[in-house]
């Protein structure tokens, strides 16, 4: 896979939007407003989560709205990736989609997908990254959280930039995507450690200057 992809890499679903103008609208309309207004800003990637308290809950909704963002990605060249929803990812030909260590498992996920996409899996400890390290299987790791985050109320224990330098001198040679409490001015230290970019949230979907934002998480990575 290109590895620049994952330079600045933006997930959220309607849960991350409730501060939003267009919120009261539409939850919807919220989600797609900002995702269109950092596409445009040239965020490299794009994953739909649609999970946690405030999510929507109907399969339908969220196939209607996974769809449009898939759209918006499309015009803009961007990667659409679904997380966790395997049945999801498959339906909407997604270009990939990201699972956690406690979702499907990455070889049943592999079978249960009739054409081939991106798979990424979130890794906590080394050994969980040492363990699909020489398969083809997975084609990049979401490390983290790398510090505290308010987005995920299951995340686990914080392991720091020192993370990302651990599993480079233990030979892990995968695309790496940094993940959790991230702000744009980590971006530079995180690649220095050896990731390929940063994945974020908050920093976006509550950006008070998303240009600046967007434009210094780009040059982190250089
Ligand atoms: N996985 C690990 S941390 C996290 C996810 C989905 C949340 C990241 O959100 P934020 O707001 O960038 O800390």
């Amino acid at each position: 896979m290109n590895r620049e992809i994952l330079r600045c890499y933006l997930v959220a679903g309607t849960q991350d939007c409730r501060h939003l103008p267009e919120y009261k609208q539409s939850p919807q309309v919220a989600l797609l407003t900002q995702l269109e207004a950092a596409l445009q800003q040239g965020v490299t990637c794009y994953q739909f989560r649609e999970k946690g308290t405030f999510s929507l809950q109907d399969p339908q909704q969220i196939e209607q709205l996974a769809s449009e963002c898939q759209v918006l990605c499309r015009q803009y060249n961007v990667p659409f990736i679904v997380n966790n929803e395997v049945w999801l990812a498959e339906k909407l030909h997604a270009d990939g989609i990201h699972v956690g260590q406690k979702d499907c498992p990455v070889e049943q996920v592999v079978q249960y997908l009739s054409h081939s996409m991106l798979i990424g899996l979130s890794v906590n400890t080394l050994a969980q990254a040492l363990q699909h390290n020489t398969t083809s299987d997975v084609n990049y790791y979401g490390c983290g959280p790398i510090f505290p985050t308010q987005s995920k109320s299951d995340a686990e224990q914080a392991v720091g930039i020192e993370f990302i330098q651990r599993l480079r001198e233990s030979g892990i040679t995968k695309p790496l995507v940094a993940i959790g409490g991230i702000k744009a001015e980590h971006a530079k230290p995180l690649c220095q450690a050896g990731a390929d970019g940063v994945a974020v949230i908050s920093t976006i979907m509550q950006a008070e200057d998303l240009s600046g934002t967007i434009q210094t998480i780009l040059r982190g990575k250089k």
